[in-house]
């Protein structure tokens, strides 16, 4: 397997970690014993742990104001599967890419080989009918899966086809659907119409998948249509999921809902009902900022997983939610952002796993809320960076992955072999 970082120099970068980190990890052990919970057992669930790249967030995001391009950025898809081959090194929690097509369109068989080189797999296909492609015969203008023309939706229907062969290629499992589909204007569509339009168009791309696939579609609240969007909120979400039938689930952006919703309960809501199909992750302070998880608000990030570790421990039907990273990166490193991102959710994933459900329970029971919450602030508040590190180190990659990443000059490299590209693909959803 082809590496992107020397292993020479992650191993000096451990090396110089290694005896502070092993002090670190049994002291830890040590505190959480007296706890009742066994360390190398949460370490052993972490470096299982894994979140998907999305092949768009390695290249430098923008605004709709402006774009300011980094260094080296990847000037095709296969650029982009070598900078996840380094966030995949050196982190350990990042084995599957996640593409959009047509951004990454490539002869299946060329991407499936470029992948492989560096053990990496792809998780679930996105296609792309919220702008219009070059050469494209009929537009999207005002709209794809819902428009009021049927040739538009035959298309937009096509491509999600499409989009299902190149996976089957490639060995994906799934595909998610975004739509950018809505109005500016009140009275600009009928509302139910639009809707019954899209259900109809997203029963033929169900009935184009593969038995053991899963269609993931996505709501977002608003933009790129500000007055009303035709998949707007997870309850709209429920109802397509529950329309197409089984292999149809709900994909839950963090970033996708209105200030101060509750997403945990959310979350909590569709696991109960069978239909959590799994998440991008981003954060966000006023709408769908796409910021690094974890960056703004944390606690969020680990409520959600507190959900999660519920249904995982309490072993709940059928679930098997799928993590993606959604983020778009205008001020740091993409590599660098998309790292300490999966290291973070893999935070939140080892806190929840501290929670003392039976202690929790129990204060539900008789009410003492105080003592209820203050259950979740001991896991949240304990600092698990010794079991992140050490799953890493355990794995194969870096005790500290943005000291490694650094030292390795990867950026300065790629820099000098990729000439600098204008434009390139800056959707994010
Ligand atoms: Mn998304």
């Amino acid at each position: 397997m082809s590496e992107t970082i020397s292993a020479d120099v992650v191993e000096k970068s451990n090396t110089a970690r290694q005896s502070d980190l092993e002090r670190d990890y049994a002291s830890l052990g040590e505190r959480l014993d007296r706890r009742g919970i066994a360390i190398d057992a949460i370490c052993d669930k972490v470096e299982k742990f894994a979140v998907a790249i999305p092949s768009w967030g390695v290249g430098t995001g923008g605004t709709r104001f402006a774009r300011f391009p980094g260094a080296g950025e990847p000037r095709d898809i296969f650029d982009k599967i070598e900078d996840c081959a380094v966030i995949s090194q050196l982190t350990q929690a990042t084995s599957t890419v996640s593409l959009h097509i047509p951004w990454d369109k490539a002869d299946p068989n060329r991407l499936k080989q470029a992948a492989s080189r560096f053990g990496l797999g792809f998780d679930a296909m996105n296609s792309n009918t919220f702008s219009d492609a070059k050469d494209q015969k009929l537009s999207y203008k005002f709209g794809s899966l819902s428009h009021a023309d049927a040739g538009a939706r035959r298309q937009a229907v096509e491509h999600n086809l499409e989009c299902i062969e190149i996976g089957k290629t490639l060995g994906s499992k799934a595909l998610t659907v975004w739509i950018g589909d809505g109005s500016n204007f009140p009275g600009q569509v009928n509302f139910a119409k639009a809707f019954e339009r899209y259900l109809d168009a997203m029963r033929q791309v169900y009935a184009g998948l593969p038995a053991d696939w899963k269609l993931f579609t996505e709501h977002k609240m608003y933009e790129p249509a500000f007055y009303s969007t035709v998949v707007q909120d997870w309850g709209t979400n429920y109802i397509i999921s529950k329309e197409l039938g089984d292999k149809a689930f709900c994909l839950v952006d963090l970033g996708h809902h209105a200030p101060n919703v509750n997403i945990e309960m959310i979350v909590s809501r569709l696991i109960q009902f069978k239909k959590l199909g799994g998440f991008h992750f981003n954060d966000s302070k006023y709408g769908d900022d796409d910021l690094d998880a974890g960056s703004i608000d944390p606690y969020r990030l680990f409520l959600v997983f507190n959900e999660l570790v519920d249904a995982e421990l309490s072993g709940a039907e059928g679930f098997d939610p799928a993590h993606m990273l959604d983020q778009s990166h205008n001020v740091t490193d993409p590599i660098e952002s998309l790292m300490l991102s999966a290291v973070e959710v893999q935070r939140a994933y080892a806190q929840a796993l501290l929670v003392d459900r039976k202690a929790l329970e129990g204060f539900q029971e008789t009410n003492d809320a105080l003592m209820a919450t203050q259950t979740l602030k001991v896991a949240y508040r304990t600092d698990v960076e010794p079991i992140l590190a050490m799953a890493r180190l355990k794995t194969g990659g870096a005790i500290d992955p943005i000291a490694a990443y650094r030292a390795a000059g990867y950026r300065a490299k790629v820099a000098a072999e990729r000439p600098a590209v204008a434009g390139g693909s800056g959707g994010i959803v």
